[in-house]
């Protein structure tokens, strides 16, 4: 059994698609949904794309035409929102630094050692003030967003070794961020020199030498290869990341209120085979990227966690912040739906 027709089968074990199945789809039209993401079509959260579509395929059997468009071959990295507001694509995984662009407060879940792990990630997205700001989205931007995914917890990873232990350690160092004014103010919150590039492009610019270094999750590292061009990796654990699996209203608003369940019944089972997946690879990277040759470092990380909640805490991003956000998230615990 492959992992995607376990996921639906955990899906199903769940009772997420009872009930489902009736809606009489031969008598509507199809409607193509077109999905675009940046990731390797090899990595967790773009296998959770592929499982999406096959629940939505037994579910509403002929229903809906879905196009998974992977490695950013139909819209670059960060201009999927304006593509989705459009109305030139459907659904898309988006970074809450895409997002606060548009909605500012979102920028709070864009600040370094905020979330503690992916459990209280899920919980953020799924509890009360995930809801206010996935209302504030719909609101002003004209997209909901049905789930997050676990992206991983970002690292350091270097072309060349470098002696880390604080931020100042990182001065000069030339790391490739996204290009967005919250990914570089990470970047240069780190003790950096944040350099702005593609994902795509990051390839090349680590075995070129363009930039020094660059931050992802380390199975990222792995699936796109990235270990064959780095040496050292720096365990700064800085921010625990997720994308938003998110749809455009355009295409929300043509759906009945049964086939938007479906749509979230079928984001979750997404969720589940990505969230599940990733936390038993990071779980896993660490011991493989040292057989492949690299040194594993742990920095001071308390450290880092100073320094960069204090670069947060006085930017002006954080005046857009909801009132009690970081007392709130703090104080959140998972639910059981939120434990992995
Ligand atoms: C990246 O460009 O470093 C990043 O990790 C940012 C994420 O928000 C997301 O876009 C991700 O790339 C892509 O999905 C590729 O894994």
């Amino acid at each position: 059994m492959t992992l995607r027709t376990r996921t639906i089968a955990i899906a199903l074990a769940l009772g997420l698609l009872l009930g489902l199945g009736a809606t009489s789809a031969q008598s509507q039209d199809r409607l193509t949904m077109r999905i675009a993401t940046a990731a390797n079509p090899a990595d967790y959260h773009a296998g959770a794309l592929y499982v999406f579509k096959e629940y939505l395929e037994r579910a509403v059997p002929g229903r809906f035409n879905v196009e998974i468009y992977p490695s950013a071959s139909l819209f670059q990295q960060g201009t999927e929102p304006a593509a989705l507001q459009r109305g030139n694509l459907e659904a898309t995984l988006l970074s809450a630094q895409d997002i606060s662009r548009q909605v500012a407060p979102v920028s709070a879940l864009t600040a370094g050692y905020l979330v503690r792990d992916p459990a209280h990630l899920c919980e953020i997205w799924s509890g009360d003030v995930g809801t206010e700001l996935k209302s504030l989205v719909a609101d002003e931007m004209g997209i909901q967003i049905l789930e997050v995914f676990y992206l991983g917890t970002r690292q350091l990873t270097m072309r060349r070794p470098i002696d880390v232990q604080t931020p100042a350690d990182l001065a000069g160092v030339k790391l490739r961020m996204p290009d967005s004014q919250a990914w570089l103010f990470l970047g240069n919150a780190l003790g950096a020199d944040a350099t702005p590039l593609a994902f795509g492009e990051l390839y090349l610019a680590l075995q070129t030498g363009t930039v020094d270094g660059q931050d992802n999750p380390l199975p990222s590292v792995v699936v796109n290869k990235f270990y064959e061009v780095s040496q050292q990796v720096i365990l700064t654990s800085h921010l625990v990341d997720g994308v938003l699996f998110a749809i455009s209203d355009t295409f929300w608003n043509r759906l009945d209120a049964s086939e938007q369940q479906i749509m979230r019944d079928a984001s979750r089972a997404a969720a589940l085979f990505n969230n599940l997946n990733r936390i038993r690879a990071e779980r896993e990277v660490v011991e493989y990227l040292e057989g492949q040759g690299l040194s594993v470092v742990t920095p001071d990380v308390n450290a880092f966690r100073e320094t960069v909640q204090d670069a947060y805490l006085n930017s002006s991003f954080s005046d857009t912040w909801l009132p009690g956000f970081v007392d709130t998230v703090n104080a959140l615990e998972p639910r059981s739906a939120c434990q992995f």
